[in-house]
């Protein structure tokens, strides 16, 4: 049994149709979902605005690779098209296994450059940390400490006022 933290990311197309693309796919395993928030392209500028969620999985069968392989399953889904010169460029869907957790409560490390765990990046993103804090408002990101402090006085917390709450675009749980 394996518990993830997944981040979901969507700039091209039908952003909102994309994430539930995703949601589809993780389906019985999803625990809780974040709401939506219209986010500013972080580390390459030049793209449109993401739509950013993060979810709660959890599965019985589900080691860590696992959640990296339905991850690539949903942005396969999504017609992903990787562009190999633009690392942070546009994509119909990102899904980022941020973070896993063993049925014994200890977080998964690994610095296998496939999957690093958590994700190496998470901690300064407000994208990431912002939507993931109303689903888990006492979370630790591992190795990083609380979400709260994140947001507020590590390098996010000058991002998170640049996002954008859209109640209006709720995806709904399937679980
Ligand atoms: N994903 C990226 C690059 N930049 N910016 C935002 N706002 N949201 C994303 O999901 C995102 C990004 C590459 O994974
Ligand atoms: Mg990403
Ligand atoms: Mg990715």
């Amino acid at each position: 049994m394996t518990r993830a933290v997944l981040s979901l990311g969507s700039n091209l197309g039908d952003r909102l149709g994309h994430l539930r693309t995703a949601l589809a796919t993780f389906d019985d395993s999803i625990l809780v979902v974040s709401g939506v928030y219209e986010t500013p392209p972080w580390g390459d500028t030049e793209q449109p605005a993401y739509l950013n969620a993060v979810l709660l999985a959890a599965d019985p069968a589900a080691g860590p690779h696992d959640w990296l392989a339905r991850a690539r399953a949903a942005e396969r889904a999504a017609g992903r098209v990787r562009d190999p010169l633009r690392r942070f460029g546009p994509r119909t869907l990102d899904v980022d296994v941020i973070a896993v957790w063993t049925d014994d409560d200890r977080p998964v490390l690994s610095d296998d450059p496939e999957l690093t765990l958590p994700h190496p990046r998470a901690h300064l993103r407000a994208f990431v940390l912002r939507p993931w804090i109303d689903i888990q408002p006492y979370g630790q990101l591992p190795g990083h400490g609380w979400l709260t402090d994140l947001l507020t006085a590590g390098p996010a917390a000058a991002e998170v006022a640049e996002l954008r709450p859209r109640p209006d675009l709720a995806l709904e749980s399937t679980a």
